[in-house]
């Protein structure tokens, strides 16, 4: 019955006929919802432990929403499912407080889908494209406006201390039983700082950025397999492009889930890292700055690093963070990412010739 009012508020014809969890994301409570009118939508729970003030979230979300439409709509494209489509309470707002829980509601993106893993490589060269075009059509937003809805996101550093912190605790005594995954971590701490470090002293220019491209936020034809829209704007802050370069391969370019038990199966696919870079490339290649793209592959080890040492300060931190669906859930995740993290230093040269090769031909 919660589900009718809180449907209800929003500004839609028809009531719910079918509703469902949906989707693999690690943070909201996401529902598809079907209603009498036949039309899809997708409720949901907005997490308020990560994200403190869900009006900022939606603040942002209106204003990118809006902007890139507006791209759209100016040069005659359809816009329809080109950005997340908020719908509005019947008061106006972008969110519905029920209970001290905060609710949102989008259109289902129609005829489109999301993948936890890539089933043909040039779906990977779209996702780079949309990752890259999503920063383009962007790089005129005013960077000011945006509220930033988690401090410190990717500030790598910061998210070393506090695992160690957490490591030190260790409330849940699972320290002793993880002490190679943190002895991983400790042995690269002097590897984790260079993109924060290059923000600060500027070598790196703040962009507006989306902080989490893994390959579920990224939407692609169903028909065509062509990139469609990128959605999950939750993180959208002033930030380094090279995040969202580094992230969007640390899950795309993986050959196996993020939360794989078997490590045998998890490597870095240099062809799909070919492909990624083939259509982020392709749109960005003249806006990026010389660090920028002299960065581009240490960006993928950096950010896999933080992911699996965020998982892995969950794990000793309770669980607390990341949605689990099985014991040592976080553990699995964050072995799968130092094992990606291996395969990137392996394979670290190979990458540098492939993203040579690519800027050599463009
Ligand atoms: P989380 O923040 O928990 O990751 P997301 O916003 O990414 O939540 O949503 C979870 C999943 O729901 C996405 O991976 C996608 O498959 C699906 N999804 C979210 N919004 C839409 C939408 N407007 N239309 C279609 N599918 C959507
Ligand atoms: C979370 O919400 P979702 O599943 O798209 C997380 C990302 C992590 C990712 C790891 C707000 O992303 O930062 O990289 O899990 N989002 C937040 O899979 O913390
Ligand atoms: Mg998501």
């Amino acid at each position: 019955m919660q589900m009718f009012e809180i449907l209800g508020n929003f500004q839609i014809e028809g009531t719910i006929v079918h509703a469902e969890e949906y989707g693999y994301g690690h943070i909201n409570k996401t529902y598809l919802v079907t209603t009498t009118t036949n039309e899809k939508f997708i409720l949901q729970q907005i997490n308020t432990d990560v994200f403190k003030k869900p009006s900022d979230v939606m603040y942002n979300i209106e204003a990118v929403t809006s902007h890139i439409r507006n791209k759209y709509l100016e040069a005659n494209l359809d816009a329809s499912r080109a950005a997340l489509e908020i719908i509005y309470t019947k008061q106006g707002k972008a969110y519905f407080k029920y209970h001290d829980l905060y609710w949102r509601c989008y259109r289902f993106i129609e005829g489109a889908k999301t993948y936890e893993k890539i089933t043909h490589p040039d779906q990977f060269y779209q996702v780079g494209l949309a990752v890259g075009n999503f920063q383009k059509q962007l790089s005129d937003f005013p960077i000011n406006k945006l509220k930033i809805t988690i401090p410190d996101f990717h500030h790598t550093p910061k998210r070393y201390e506090k695992f160690l912190d957490v490591a030190r605790t260790d409330a849940y005594r699972r320290g002793m039983d993880v002490f190679n995954e943190i002895k991983f971590v400790f042995d690269r701490q002097n590897d984790m700082g260079a993109i924060v470090q290059g923000l600060d002293d500027k070598s790196i220019p703040y962009r507006v950025t989306h902080n989490d491209t893994k390959l579920n936020n990224i939407m692609l034809d169903e028909k065509t397999q062509k990139a469609i829209c990128v959605i999950d704007l939750d993180t959208v802050m002033p930030g380094s492009v090279l995040f969202d370069f580094g992230d969007a391969i640390r899950i795309g370019a993986s050959t196996a889930l993020e939360d794989e038990e078997d490590l045998s199966k998890v490597s870095l696919d240099l062809n799909l890292f070919e492909k990624f870079s083939q259509g982020f490339l392709e749109v960005l290649k003249d806006e990026l700055t010389y660090t920028e793209l002299k960065y581009l592959v240490l960006s993928t080890k950096i950010i896999t690093l933080e992911c699996g040492m965020r998982f892995l300060t969950d794990y000793l931190d309770g669980d607390h963070y990341f949605k689990i669906s099985k014991e040592n859930h976080n553990l699995i995740r964050a072995r799968t990412q130092f094992k990606l993290v291996r395969e990137i230093e392996e394979k670290q040269e190979q990458m540098q010739k492939i993203i040579d090769n690519i800027l050599g031909a463009a």
